[in-house]
């Protein structure tokens, strides 16, 4: 029998799901079971293929658009939330529709509209084409609300009036890189209004910490999530950026690329906010099948954080 070298497996914590993603989950299942077979859901309702699978398998039929749902049946709107327009239209057609879009990122739809009213044009930090950014400019008419992705963005902005800006953000950013965005607004627009730092919500930003204590000690990292996960796809930036040599994302065990990993004695583990917790023990099991794993916890916060379904699916059928 070969002997299986030794490996230290830091496991970060917090890592996976946050209060949002399992609150949209269980939206979806709750629908299926109040109204049964088929139950439309408008966007991936997190971005996870696992999960998407799963409640397709369970009759949750998911589209992009509302025009490719009938409207005799229910929809979901997905956890990243989405444009003033859509609930309106859904409305328009009589559809039964329960928005699982965030508490947090529904805070921030109300942080823009009260500048909104407030006379103040808004900047958004966030990622062209995701669909939170969508969702969050979505709330005001068009031209109400500026993108800026990276701070080079900000010379070029063209505002209405300088001394009446505010700013929002998509809230699974990279905590560092808003900072230098926020620094470059707040040089060229000095009098521009918004949170205290930014609409990073606690757990993107927890998730974050953890990586940055754990990828120094880590001779290689592994994210688990989706490519399509912008929060996921952030902690892999970030443990590059905090010293660790080789940084992946892994949808699962079998996207493990063991060639890149060879000699290591580390691995850092964690996952992106939308992947669930049975993924990364399946990856923490491959390791088991090729190492002698020790594992230690790398702890940086404490989560307690939950969220209520809306009251409709509270009620019983
Ligand atoms: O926004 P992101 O691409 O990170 O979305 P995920 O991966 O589905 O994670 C949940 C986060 C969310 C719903 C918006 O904050
Ligand atoms: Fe909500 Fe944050 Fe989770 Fe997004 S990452 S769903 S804002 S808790």
């Amino acid at each position: 029998m070969t002997t299986r070298p030794p490996l230290t497996l830091y496991l970060a914590a917090p890592r996976g799901f946050c209060a949002g993603v399992d609150r949209a989950i269980k939206i979806v299942e709750l629908a299926l079971q109040k109204w049964g077979a088929p139950v439309y859901v408008r966007h991936e309702i997190v971005h996870n293929k696992f999960v998407v699978d799963d409640l397709r398998a369970k009759g949750a039929v998911f589209v992009e658009e509302l025009d490719e749902c009938p409207d005799d049946r229910p929809v979901i709107f997905s956890a990243h939330g989405v444009p003033k327009s859509v609930p309106a239209e859904a409305a328009n057609r009589q559809m039964l529709y329960v928005d699982a879009t965030c508490p947090l990122v529904s805070k921030v739809h109300i942080e823009a509209e009260r500048h909104h009213e407030n006379g103040l044009q808004i900047v958004m930090i966030g990622h062209a084409g995701h669909p939170e950014t969508i969702g969050t400019m979505g709330q005001l008419p068009d031209g109400e609300v500026l993108l800026v992705e990276t701070p080079s963005d900000v010379p070029a902005l063209d505002v209405r009036d300088p001394e009446r800006l505010a700013f929002v953000t998509q809230t699974t950013l990279s905590i560092d890189d808003t900072a230098d965005i926020v620094a470059a607004l707040r040089a060229r627009f000095p009098s521009i209004k918004g949170p205290h730092k930014e609409d990073i919500c606690y757990a993107t930003t927890n998730r974050q910490e953890a990586v940055k204590a754990m990828a120094p000690h880590a001779d290689a990292m592994l994210v688990v999530g989706a490519p399509n996960s912008s929060n996921s796809r952030r902690l892999v930036e970030v443990g590059a950026k905090a010293g660790c040599g080789y940084s992946q994302l892994v949808q699962r065990a079998g996207d493990i690329d063991w060639r890149a990993l060879d000699g290591i004695a580390s691995i850092g583990i964690t996952a992106g906010a939308s992947a669930p917790e049975v993924l990364v023990n399946e990856v923490i099991d491959a390791f088991r099948d090729r190492y002698d794993v020790t594992i230690e916890l790398v702890e940086t916060a404490q989560e307690n954080v939950e969220f209520k379904v809306p009251r409709v699916m509270r009620e019983t059928a």
